[in-house]
């Protein structure tokens, strides 16, 4: 049983990120708050899913350190995050009512984007 179980994990681990995935921690009186990893290959997911005209939470995680995107920059946010490694820090931001709210690294190299559906 434990032969055929842990490939199994390890192909779980190893499958490409979801476009989206539901917030880690549910609104318990709070902004519902979605992890974005920073990996060699950019931010992941690079889309991210939310509800509309909602105050949401981004935790960004940079789990590499050679990378471009040491900061981020959130669109309407004039503050430049940097994104220290393994050290999750957390923007806080309103989705708009549609469409959607881009972010990238400090070069605008690696993109990624809040995109609002449901309603
Ligand atoms: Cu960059």
């Amino acid at each position: 049983m434990i032969r055929w179980t842990l490939p199994l994990l390890v192909l779980l681990a190893c499958k490409p990120s979801q476009p989206s995935q539901p917030p880690r921690r549910p609104a318990s009186g709070g902004a519902p708050v979605y992890d974005v990893s920073v990996t060699a290959k950019g931010f992941e997911p690079v889309r991210i899913e939310v509800p509309p005209d909602r105050e949401v939470v981004l935790r960004f995680t940079r789990k590499v350190a050679d990378t471009c995107a040491d900061a981020v920059v959130v669109q309407g946010d004039p503050v430049k995050h940097m994104l220290p490694q393994d050290k999750p820090i957390e923007v806080r931001l309103t989705s708009p009512r549609s469409g959607q709210v881009r972010f990238a690294c400090g070069m605008d190299m690696y993109r990624g984007a809040v995109v609002v559906t449901g309603g």
